[in-house]
């Protein structure tokens, strides 16, 4: 195994607390009880959303899940018409429609976030049956979590693209937790990843608080997705950092498991593996830190203000009205 190069490792670190502070800032915000609906958080889970979309295309395609501003931020999503869109603005991405499960931005390819679970699992396959059969070179990857990966869904989709060599990796996010059901109880098998093996196509695991790792693992299932070789399942075990939602009082999760997920965050690693490098991350973090701080700032204050859709047309921009 290789290390990625430096640049892609400060690449990482800028891109995951993007993220980080984001949720952070979206988790105090909706406190105040103004922002409609439920957020769903990505703390702790960065590294796979920034490892795989750092080997992406623009036009490649994503399918993401109801935990899915950190999907959407990796693959290019702007931050102020996210955030416009978490408080049902007109000026969201989906004209405020859609709230923070379902954002979608086609411009980037981000297919979108999916309140049913299991939902983005599909729309990814027939992308990648849309790549294939237009020859256009791109690939697709669905993210999906380990509730989602015993859905029927999962497994005619595995099949589907494992017999037409589609274009497409999947990507379960295991943080041993569908609400508050553990993994443990509810799969079959000890690990997602053993499921591939059903569907003639690689399983591979990985530790998603090393980001080195997790950035290898997507470089080559999506190398192989592009060389026309197939699908391959990656499974990213992540620690839950907080909740299922955020007001989630977790009263089925012990204290200990709780700090035990925390303790092995991939932020504090790969600053730590940079700094043994001799790369000191402090300004590097500060300066990220200011940028991003200003513009959720700004974006927070424009979507407080900005209009509401009209009542009028309240059911344009939807499929079913
Ligand atoms: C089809 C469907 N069934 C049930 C639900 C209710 N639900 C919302 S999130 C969730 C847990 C999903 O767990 P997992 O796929 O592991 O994702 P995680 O929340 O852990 O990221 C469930 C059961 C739903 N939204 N859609």
């Amino acid at each position: 195994m290789t290390t990625p190069p430096l640049d892609y490792r400060r690449d990482g670190l800028r891109e995951m607390l993007r993220i980080r502070l984001f949720e952070e800032r979206v988790r105090r915000e909706f406190g105040k009880g103004d922002m409609p609906g439920f957020v769903h958080t990505y703390v702790g889970a960065e590294a796979v959303a920034v490892a795989i979309c750092a080997h992406l295309n623009r036009s490649d395609i994503i399918t993401s899940t109801h935990r899915g501003h950190g999907h959407c931020l990796a693959k290019g999503v702007a931050i102020a018409p996210m955030i416009a869109e978490l408080f049902g603005r007109e000026s969201g991405l989906c004209h405020g429609r859609g709230g923070s499960m379902h954002i979608a931005d086609f411009s980037c390819g981000v297919m979108g976030a999916n309140a049913i679970v299991g939902g983005g699992i599909a729309l990814a396959v027939g992308a990648a049956q849309a790549a294939q059969t237009l020859g256009d070179g791109r690939v697709s990857v669905t993210f999906f979590g380990d509730g989602a990966s015993n859905e029927g869904v999962l497994h005619e989709s595995m099949n589907l693209a494992s017999i037409w060599k589609l274009p497409v990796v999947f990507v379960c996010e295991n943080n041993g937790w569908a609400e508050s059901t553990p993994a443990t109880y509810a799969l079959s098998v000890p690990n997602v990843a053993d499921r591939a093996k059903g569907y003639s196509m690689p399983g591979v695991i990985v530790d998603a608080s090393d980001y080195d790792a997790m950035y290898i693992a997507a470089g080559e299932a999506i190398s192989r997705a592009r060389r026309g070789e197939g699908p391959t399942l990656i499974e990213a075990k992540i620690a839950r950092h907080t909740g299922h939602f955020v007001g989630d009082t977790e009263g089925y999760r012990s204290r200990e498991n709780r700090t035990e997920a925390r303790s092995n965050d991939v932020i504090k690693r790969l600053r730590a593996s940079l700094d043994a490098e001799g790369i000191d991350t402090d300004a590097f973090v500060t300066s990220i830190q200011n940028a991003i701080v200003s513009e959720l700032d700004a974006a927070f204050q424009a979507a407080r203000t900005a209009p509401w859709p009209s009542a009028d047309e309240v059911e344009n921009y939807v499929y079913a009205s």
